[in-house]
Order: C-alpha cells, then structure tokens, then sequence
C-alpha cells in the first residue's frame, strides 16, 4: 500500500470524501488520489517521495511553477512581520495598483479569499447596482460554489454529475437563468423573455471549467452589446483567465470589457485569494463606502498579498507570456502531431497556457458537446499518464496549465508519454 492509499483510508474518516475540495478525489478516474508532500518548478511529490510533472499547477495560481524562490523568500520575511493585522496595510493598496495597472476595466478593486466570495460578491453588487434580482450564467460554466451558481455548473459539480446541487432553495435556484456557451440567440431570447429583471450576466470569458473552450467570434462582442443595451452588469469571471491567457486576462485578449470582472488563483501566488473589481460608480456602493455589504477577517491578509504581489511583479516583467508561449505551443502541438499520427480525431483546444485534450471528434463549442465526451477513455488515458509520471486534472472538464518553471525537457516527456497513453486508451 503506498503512502497516498494509507493517508486516504485516514482521510475517509474525518474528511467528506477524504478531500477538502471534490473535484481532487479521483473519483471520475478511479482509484483513490495521490497525497502530495511537497512541489517545486514544475514538480509535485507524493507522500512516497515519487516526483510528476505537474499540469494542474493548483488548478492555476502556479504560473511561475511551485516554490518559485521569489515568492518564498518574500514570504518567509512577511511571516516574520505577522501573519494577520485585520487592518490595513500598504500590500493591499500594492496589490490594487498592480490590478488596476494590469486590468483597465478595473477602476476599484476589493480583496476576498477564494474566487467563490468575489463571484458571490459580485453578483450581489450588481443586484444592489440595478434593482434587480435574476441573473443569466451558462450551462458548463463553473463560477465557485454559492447557491446562485450550483446550477448547471461546470468543473466538479460536472465531473461528479451532480445537476444541480441539493441545498440550494428553489427561489434561489428560480432566479439564475440558464444560457448555452457561444450562442448568443439563447441569451436573447432570456433578455426577451425578462425584460428589466435581468441584474448581471456572469461568464467565464473563455470558458475553463468544462475543459478549454474559447469564445466563437462575436459571441463576448454581442454580450457586451446586449448588456449595455438592457442595462445588466456584464460580469467576467476571470479568476482561472485573470493573468493567465494575458497580462489583462482574457478582455485584453478579445478586447471586450466588462463591468464587473473577478479574480482569484494566480494573484495569490498560491495563497489563499480572491478579489471583485470594476466600474467606480459600481465598486462605491460596496460598504463603507456605500450600503452593500461585504467583509471579511483575512481579506487582504499581508502573506496572501506578499505571494501574489511577488507573483505579479514576475509575470509583468517583458517577455513572460512570450516564453510562455512559446513553450505552451510546444506542448500542444506535439500532443496534436500525435493525435494525427496515431490517426486519431480527438480535439486539443487551447488558448495561451490553459489546454485540454477532448475525447471526442465532434464539436467543442458548449456543455452539450462536451458531455458527448468519453468519460471512460478519458480514465483510461489520466491513469496511463500518471503511470509515466504525468499529473493532469483527474477530470475530463477541466483545464491543464503550463507554467514558466516547465522545461523542454519535460514536455518532451509528456509529449512521447501521451503518445503511449493513447495508443494505450484507445486500443484496450
Ligand atoms: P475558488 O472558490 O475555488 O477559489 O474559486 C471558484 C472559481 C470561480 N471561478 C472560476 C472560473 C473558477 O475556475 C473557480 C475555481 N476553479 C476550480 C477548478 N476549475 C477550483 C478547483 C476546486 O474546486 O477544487
């Protein structure tokens, strides 16, 4: 029995599933989930000691690899000065600079813990902004876990097949609308159906939590016309996109803005974050500026800010995104060469540092085609990569990452590793 199966049957006795988030138990894979005992540059180690190369990356925050040695020295001597004030301090009004610099749209910013309070906050800002109460998200898209959002949700909950979650009130549930990805007919005919009780529309910009899946042309274009038009709040939720596909995030990328835009993972450096930001006549009404409340005891808490300042600094300095590029291109296209020479017509989608390998052959536009994905193929290929010492998201919808700390060396490995893992999927 290794060490991971040993701490996992402890696990299963004090922890939901043995895990502190769902989607880390393997259970769409099979097998029980490796324990990791410490990471550096572009490798984890499981409680044996046995190193990967790591493509979940802590589903994002890693973009500069694990125990970058900026950020730890950085947060060795933030330790030393304290670790929590509940007051503020000058990490916080750095970090907003840093945002505000990086994202345009972002005219006043607020910190949080996780990418699940600045969604939920955001969406209650926008209902105190406009009066009203429904707001649209799209099927397969994955926003954390606040009731609004447990409905047709993507990454865990869809992993696990849980439509909708249990627990979230019916009038809660009535009030998020349901839209198809990348087709900008079905939100129209929401807006029609809902005249002037529409507050906000929430979408990933490019959508990570079904596996990679780009916005068609237009599609962010016409969400920003028919919100300015019907007076919702466009909220762009980029905590997996935000600083990932480009300094900007994704509406750098497309050049569409938001009104509202939120934030998590990398700008905690692995720490936990979050953060809301956006339009200033939106951001005042947020308490004490204005009456819509929201707080939080480490908000803004000076070692989160410490590794996600250090994180920032890194990734702004000139040619990141290109060296980025450049290897994330590598990558994916030695995963496609093999896919054609294996004569294969499964899909790698990919934008910047996020990609995904899909095993279908038809269209990969939205939820309902991505479901026509073979789950047990999928299996099949995670558990022969982890064989060869590849650790990808155990999830067909999910994103891969690549970070700066990924040498050649190691995507060749996972290049001629995949190749093996798909003759292994697909000829069993
Ligand atoms: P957190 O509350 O997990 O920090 O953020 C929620 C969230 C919000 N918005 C988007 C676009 C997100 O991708 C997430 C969280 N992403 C998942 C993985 N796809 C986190 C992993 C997990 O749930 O364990």
């Amino acid at each position: 029995m290794t060490r991971s199966e040993e701490l996992f049957q402890q696990a299963l006795h004090l922890i939901p599933g043995g895990v502190n988030s769902p989607v880390r138990a393997f259970q769409a894979v099979g097998g029980g989930p490796l324990f990791i005992s410490r990471a550096e540059g572009s490798k984890i180690y499981d409680a044996d000691g046995h190193p990967y190369i790591d493509y979940v990356g802590s589903w994002g925050p890693m973009i500069l690899g694990h125990a970058n040695h900026y950020v730890i020295a950085a947060l060795q001597k933030a330790c030393e000065r304290g670790t929590s004030f509940g007051a503020p301090t000058e990490l916080e009004l750095e970090m907003a600079l840093l945002i505000t610099k990086s994202v345009p749209s972002i005219e006043k910013v607020r910190m949080v813990n996780s990418g699940t309070e600045a969604t939920l906050s955001a969406i209650r800002l926008a209902r105190a902004f406009t009066k009203r109460d429904k707001i649209i998200k799209f099927e397969g898209c994955y926003h954390g876990h606040a009731d609004s959002f447990l409905i047709a949700a993507g990454s865990g909950v869809a992993t696990l097949g849980i439509p909708d979650s249990p627990g979230v009130p019916k009038a809660v549930a009535a009030d998020t609308l349901v839209a198809e990805y990348n087709n900008l007919e079905s939100v129209h005919e929401i807006a029609k159906k809902f005249p002037g009780e529409i507050a906000a529309l929430i979408i990933e910009p490019i959508a990570g939590n079904m596996g990679v899946v780009p916005p068609v042309p237009g599609f962010l274009e016409g969400l920003r016309e028919l919100c300015t038009r019907e007076g919702i709040v466009l909220i762009f939720d980029e905590v997996m996109t935000g600083f990932r596909v480009a300094l900007g995030g994704a509406q750098a990328l497309y050049g569409v803005h938001p009104d509202l835009t939120t934030l998590g993972k990398i700008i905690g450096g692995g720490m936990p974050v979050g953060a809301y930001g956006g339009r200033a006549d939106i951001m005042s009404l947020i308490a004490p500026e204005g009456p819509v409340y929201q707080a939080g005891t480490l908000s803004g808490n000076p070692l989160a800010m410490t590794a996600g300042i250090e994180t920032l600094k890194e990734i702004r300095k000139p040619g990141f995104y290109s060296a980025l590029e450049i290897k994330s291109a590598q990558l994916v296209e030695g995963m496609r060469e093999n896919l054609r020479a294996l004569n294969l017509k499964f899909q790698v989608a990919s934008v910047g540092s996020m990609f995904s390998l899909f095993f279908t052959e038809g269209p990969i536009t939205n939820w309902r085609e991505i479901n026509q994905c073979n789950r047990a193929l999928f299996s099949t290929y995670f558990r022969a990569m982890l064989e060869r010492d590849i650790y990808l998201a155990p999830s067909q919808f999910e994103a891969g990452f690549i970070s700066i700390a990924h040498t050649d060396e190691d995507i060749q490995k996972t290049i001629r590793a995949q190749r093996e893992a798909l003759v292994l999927a697909t000829r069993t």
